[in-house]
């Protein structure tokens, strides 16, 4: 049996994030497992880095309760960051860019010393040199954000901007920080580092393993976003958007059009 065209999905979704142009969900109708869609997502990666983007990290996707619920898939799952995705703190992003935008706050790690393949976390200040408050912008590539499983791993996990704040030591306990988004200064949703994955520390742990189910080891300097602590909030062009997360700090960026 003929499996799916694993480059000609990676090009329709290449081609939809270019044009900031929906696509119905293609998974069931191509027969993409979660295998398969992997592959796409690999494919849709090696893409960019032939345009001349570089790899710089992982993020985990649908590490909380909310998350899962807001799109009705309730595994975790991962994706790819690159250099282009990365917005400076206080910076701005052109939502013309997107298809229909959301912001979600999130915790990131910057990776140090990591163990060998199959090996669990031993010492997590060993293995994280920093940690900082981030904001990650998804968009997913489907038509009204609405997808299976394999869908959403194929498209990357949505992932389409991120910007992370100032970096500080790993504080004492990352479990229980108080999260909070803002936009235009108006609380948006508020939340708690224990939502993701009861502690964002295990958000590591989990990356590495599934990641490297498919090959893929994550790097000393890569940024790792351990997940969002609340569901995703649309992003309208001209809002001025800031996450907190008790301890590391706020970030924040702006929209234009
Ligand atoms: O980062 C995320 O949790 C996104 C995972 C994909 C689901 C979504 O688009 O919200
Ligand atoms: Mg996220």
């Amino acid at each position: 049996m003929i499996g799916p065209d694993i480059a000609g999905i990676a090009q329709t979704l290449g081609a939809a994030a270019d044009n900031a142009s929906p696509i119905p969900q293609l998974a069931a109708e191509t027969g993409l497992d979660v295998d398969a869609a992997y592959a796409v997502q690999a494919a849709l990666l090696q893409r960019r880095l032939d345009r001349g983007e570089r790899l710089v990290g992982l993020k985990m996707g649908l590490t909380s309760k909310a998350k899962m619920a807001q799109v009705g898939v309730d595994e975790v799952i991962w994706g790819q960051l690159t250099d282009v995705m990365r917005v400076p703190d206080g910076g701005s992003v052109d939502v013309a860019a997107f298809i229909h935008p959301r912001v979600e706050p999130e915790v990131a790690f910057l990776l140090d010393r990591l163990p060998e393949p199959g090996e669990p976390v031993g010492d997590f200040t060993d293995a994280v040199r920093a940690v900082a408050p981030a904001i990650e912008l998804i968009d997913s590539r489907y038509a009204n954000f609405t997808f299976s499983l394999p869908d959403v791993i194929a498209d990357n996990t949505s992932a389409a901007a991120f910007v992370i704040g100032p970096w500080s030591p790993v504080p004492n306990g990352l479990d229980n920080l108080g999260v909070l988004l803002e936009i235009d200064g108006r609380v948006a949703q508020v939340g708690s580092t224990a939502a993701i994955l009861g502690d964002p520390r295990r958000a590591l742990d989990e990356g590495i393993r599934l990641a490297g189910r498919h090959g893929v080891r994550l790097r000393s300097g890569w940024v790792f976003l351990a997940g969002a602590a609340t569901a995703a909030v649309p992003l309208r062009a001209g809002a001025h958007v800031r996450a907190t997360v008790e301890k590391l700090g706020t970030v924040s960026f702006r929209s234009v059009s």
